[in-house]
């Protein structure tokens, strides 16, 4: 019994291994998500948003690869322990007779993968359609349950053939005892070899998979000497991604669906996307995760299909269509109220700043949702479709905010080091952000917030566009200042003064910067 359970639990590692590389092997070259991404994407929807940002601090600096390293090593450890309930459900008496599994070992491998396939489709059958080469939805799901089945099948293959090579054996009728035992060394030695090839390999696929680890995730607009570019450079603008690596797109694999409660379901490939009637509108994009004064905020012209057009195209949406949900090949999922997109005037967009939209910005399709936080502009965009009912995503299932984003406004100058001489003329600028509702005024305060005084406005590069104030600034006394901005936004209302943090609703407050004139 002893035995058979040490011998079990090498097999199961070794299985284990095997297939923890045709999974590397699966998502580096297929684009197929690996059992313990789904099992992330799965756990990081079922956890709220405070636990969220536990995690975020406890894995620090690796929230992503740390969490996904050890889930790959809890696997391995399951994947070794289940060795024993195999030895157990197999039940052969010790020593046995010759290499070949018998039917009822066969029937239990087969069982172990068919469960284990089936258990993993079922528990994530939400996250199954997302695919890093761009496969459409239903095609992505089918291959990631193929991708299941092959891994569990190699599992269990290797399970059962490396169960009986190792198991110790009587001499076989007519076999010198010597050639026996050599037979049975080399026979041990294989399934020892293949386990540590097959752990050598996964290393290798995992290196590989790091390669293009998202590093950038959560990269700030550059604001180099203070300044704000009106547009920002694509190479300089914010990222922020949920994937520890994104997708790769193959534009040959990858497909627009349009489809659900609209009267024409439709399916484009890029070419026949890019004829359809399009514009170009500059839209700044807020990440939620931007407090007061922050980066995370950036101001591009995108070019792209108005979902205006393509459902005016496809003949209208029906009677209750009453949200729209828009599925990325990353497995993200975004919907939000049609009334609300359409009249903001969403834009399916395939080019920014002139540019093919780049990798790390949604290529080939991203959507564009002026006056929502950027958790709600999906980007490698590939189904729309039209619902009566909310669809979940992963933010909006830990609760984070998910209304129109709040009016924000910052000093990109003077700043806390700016060197000031009383009697000086100093120019203060800075942007304002209040969405698709515009802004109406900026107001700066030089005394905390005691009096406040008109900014002049730039005129905005469009009604999504975040706009710059200026004012001019002659401090007359040295002394240390504490100065403030706030904008009304189109509709009349006033920034609120009062302080929250960005989890999970999205900060509020003044920016305010403090400075020392000489
Ligand atoms: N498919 C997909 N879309 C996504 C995300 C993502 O992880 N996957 N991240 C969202 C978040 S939280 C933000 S803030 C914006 C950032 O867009 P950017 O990287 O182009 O600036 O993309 C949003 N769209
Ligand atoms: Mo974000």
């Amino acid at each position: 019994m002893l035995f058979s359970a040490l011998w079990a639990l090498i097999a199961g590692l070794a299985a284990s291994l095997c297939a923890a590389l045709v999974m590397g092997l699966l998502r580096v070259f297929a684009g197929i998500p690996a059992p313990v991404e789904l099992f992330g994407d799965y756990t990081l929807k079922h956890i709220t948003v405070d636990t969220f940002i536990h995690l975020l601090a406890t894995f620090a600096p690796n929230p992503k690869t740390t969490p996904l390293g050890l889930a790959l090593l809890g696997m391995i450890g399951i994947g070794t322990a289940l060795g024993w309930l195999y030895a157990l459900l197999v039940w052969i008496k010790l020593p046995t007779r010759g290499y070949r599994p018998g039917r009822r070992e066969w029937l239990v491998a087969l069982a172990f993968a068919l469960v284990m396939t089936l258990a993993a489709v079922i528990l994530f059958w939400v996250e199954l359609p997302q695919n890093f080469q761009g496969w459409p939805f239903e095609a992505s799901r089918n291959l990631s349950i193929l991708g299941l089945l092959c891994d569990f099948v190699v599992y269990a293959v290797v399970l059962c053939l490396g169960y009986r090579a190792l198991l110790p054996k009587y001499p076989a009728p007519n076999t010198d005892r010597v050639v026996a035992q050599r037979r049975q060394l080399l026979a041990r030695g294989g399934v020892v070899a293949l386990g540590v090839g097959a752990g050598l390999g996964t290393f290798g696929t995992v290196q590989k998979y790091l390669s293009n680890y998202t590093a950038y995730d959560g990269m700030k607009t550059a604001f180099p000497d203070h300044v704000d570019h009106p547009i920002t450079p694509n190479n300089e603008h914010y990222v922020v991604t949920q994937n520890p690596v994104d997708p790769s797109v193959d534009i040959g694999l990858w497909r627009l669906e349009v489809g659900g409660l609209i009267n024409k379901a439709v399916t484009y490939n890029y070419e026949e996307l890019q004829k359809l009637p399009s514009v170009a509108r500059a839209i700044t994009l807020e990440c939620i995760a931007n407090g007061p004064g922050g980066h995370l905020m950036g101001n591009a012209v995108w070019h792209g299909v108005p979902l205006r057009t393509l459902i005016a195209q496809q003949g209208g949406t029906q009677a209750g269509a009453k949200y729209v949900a828009f599925y990325s090949v990353d497995g993200y999922t975004v919907s939000l109220p049609l009334q609300e997109v359409l009249e903001a005037d969403a834009l399916l967009a395939w080019n920014m700043n002139g540019v093919e939209l780049p990798q790390r910005h949604g290529y080939p399709l991203r959507v564009l949702i002026p006056g929502r936080y950027g958790e709600e502009n999906p980007k490698w965009l590939t189904r729309v479709e039209f619902v009566s009912d909310f669809v979940p995503g992963l933010y909006s299932s830990q609760g984070w905010y998910n209304g129109t984003l709040h009016t924000t406004s910052r000093f990109n100058q003077p700043y806390t080091e700016s060197v000031i001489h009383a009697g000086q003329r100093v120019p203060m600028v800075g942007i304002a952000f209040a969405g698709n509702r515009g802004i109406k005024r900026v107001e700066v305060s030089v005394d905390g917030g005691n009096t406040w005084k008109d900014a002049t406005l730039d005129p905005p590069l469009s009604k999504d566009s975040w706009v710059f104030w200026r004012m001019d600034w002659q401090p007359a006394t040295a002394g240390t200042y504490t100065l403030a901005v706030r904008a009304t936004d189109g509709t009349g209302d006033v920034q609120t003064g009062r302080k929250q943090g960005t989890v999970p609703n999205g900060s509020t407050g003044y920016h305010e910067v403090m400075v020392t004139v000489k």
